[in-house]
């Protein structure tokens, strides 16, 4: 571990004590504060005002009770949260996460890594997540609508187009958003297009929102590869995963002239070496909300692994795209051995900050989920300017618009880097330049 500057380590202690059991909060924590020793030795001003203790510490936390009746007439009770992190550069924004692993620390986790994200995206959206361990699957389309409008009803009470504006997770897409878009709306008797993103476009929302994170992945990737005066032509790439974010990241791949040879999910991952059928892959995932295993019974000469991992799969370009902490210290010795150049989160926080360690030392060009995954939440920042103005922009415009701010991150992220003697470290760059723009905004707004 790197040691923390002699103002940051006591704050870091605080978060421990003050936070116990919640390693995924620690984790992310400990990852921004160990980008900001130069930047409190350089602004006393922010050490005075106490802006990293009031950083770590949530605006608000809501916690509470999703009661719910299965198909079988059996009472269901899960566990809700909502934690409304940081308000300082516009309405709390952030997903809603649906997993059975979910609990309080790693709702603050996510909560915690959004602040800065969606400051990196230079849009006026603070830093919220929520969720619940509800867990989707095997559950029939009436008990999600059923969970879906239970959890609403408490949230609403809680949300607002200029209050805190929910969106997607894990477990949590079109069909979810729709039913708790349809829930607050009955609740509330209006048709508040912005208290939601990720609606579907005949209903309010964006085109090029479900692409988005995915997408805004690869064209940061993109400029990092040209960069080096290279590109994805002819570039193997391993994408773990196989929900949202991993779908749309392997389409941009081959449209970009990347061939991507494996994906994953919770049971396992498929090795393709003629390129991933992404056709085949959608109908699996998205149509028939099945298990990536069926692919190989479409696919013969492709395999399935249930055992090892991914990332023993040799490939230029890795792109984890499932969950926290998929990548570990022995996947990233692993993926360096085999030659891998570029590997970009769009996850969050899915390398370990040891995997990330080995990129740092080997010089690979390691970019955090900050900003590699922050094409989504903009699009939902793009959606929220849409229902504002009550306008609807056409796939082209919108996807210009996330290119745009792609390149946008990546140039500051770039630029932070190389002006805090930190060259080509992204993980630097991207947490400074975005801790930045919020302490600058709470310093202004006062004491509160
Ligand atoms: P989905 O629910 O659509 O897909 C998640 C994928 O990751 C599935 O393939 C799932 O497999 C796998 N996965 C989830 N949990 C685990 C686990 N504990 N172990 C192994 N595999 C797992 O989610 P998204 O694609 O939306 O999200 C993926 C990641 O991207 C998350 O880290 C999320 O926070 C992040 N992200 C999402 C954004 C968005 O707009 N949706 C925006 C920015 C970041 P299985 O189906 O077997 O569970
Ligand atoms: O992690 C993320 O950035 C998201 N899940 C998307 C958040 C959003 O509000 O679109």
């Amino acid at each position: 571990m790197t040691q923390l500057h002699p103002h940051l380590e006591p704050v870091f202690d605080d978060v421990l004590r003050r936070n116990p059991g919640e390693a995924e909060f620690h984790q992310a924590v400990r990852e921004v504060f160990e980008s900001l020793g130069p930047v409190v030795a350089k602004r006393p001003d922010y050490v005075d005002a106490q802006i990293l203790h009031r950083i770590v510490e949530p605006e608000r936390q809501i916690i509470f009770r999703v009661p719910w009746i299965d198909d079988s007439g059996v009472v269901q009770i899960n566990r809700g949260f909502r934690v409304q992190f940081n308000s300082a550069l516009g309405p709390y924004k952030g997903g809603l996460r649906f997993h059975p692993s979910v609990y309080l620390g790693i709702i603050k986790f996510l909560g915690f890594e959004q602040i800065f994200k969606n400051s990196l995206t230079g849009l006026p959206i603070g830093g919220g997540k929520g969720g619940s361990d509800f867990d989707p699957k095997g559950r029939s389309d009436a008990e999600i609508m059923r969970f879906c409008q239970s959890f609403m009803t408490e949230l609403s009470s809680h949300i607002g187009q200029y209050t805190d504006v929910p969106a997607g997770d894990i477990g949590v897409g079109g069909r979810e958003l729709g039913y708790m878009f349809g829930q607050y709306k009955r609740l509330t008797n209006a048709y508040e297009s912005g208290v939601l993103t990720g609606k579907g476009p005949t209903w309010g929302g964006s085109q090029v929102r479900k692409e988005a994170t995915g997408y805004g992945t690869i064209y940061f990737l993109d400029q990092v590869l040209q960069s080096k005066g290279e590109s994805f032509e002819g570039k193997r790439v391993v994408v773990s995963g196989s929900g949202n974010v991993a779908i749309y990241a392997i389409e941009k791949v081959q449209q970009l002239g990347g061939t991507v040879i494996a994906a994953s999910d919770s049971a396992g991952y498929v090795v393709d070496e003629r390129g991933i059928d992404l056709e085949l892959l959608k109908e699996i995932k998205e149509v028939r909300r099945g298990r990536i295993s069926e692919y190989v019974d479409a696919r013969p000469h492709a395999s399935f692994s249930s055992s090892g991992t991914i990332w023993s799969v040799p490939c230029d370009i890795a792109v984890p795209c499932a969950t926290q902490n998929e990548l570990d210290e022995d996947d990233a010795v692993a993926l360096v051995e085999h030659g891998v150049t570029v590997v970009g989160e769009g996850a969050n926080m899915p390398a370990t900050q040891a995997a990330a360690r080995v990129f740092a030392s080997a010089g690979v060009a390691f970019v955090p989920g900050k900003a590699a995954n922050a094409g989504g939440v903009a699009t939902s920042a793009l959606e929220m300017q849409q229902n504002a103005s009550r306008d609807s922009w056409s796939f082209e415009h919108t996807d210009a618009r996330l290119h745009e701010i792609m390149k946008g991150i990546h140039d500051r992220c770039a630029e932070t880097a190389d002006e805090y003697g930190r060259p080509g470290d992204y993980v630097a760059g991207a947490n400074i330049a975005g801790f930045n723009r919020v302490a600058d905004a709470m310093l202004a707004l006062g004491v509160i």
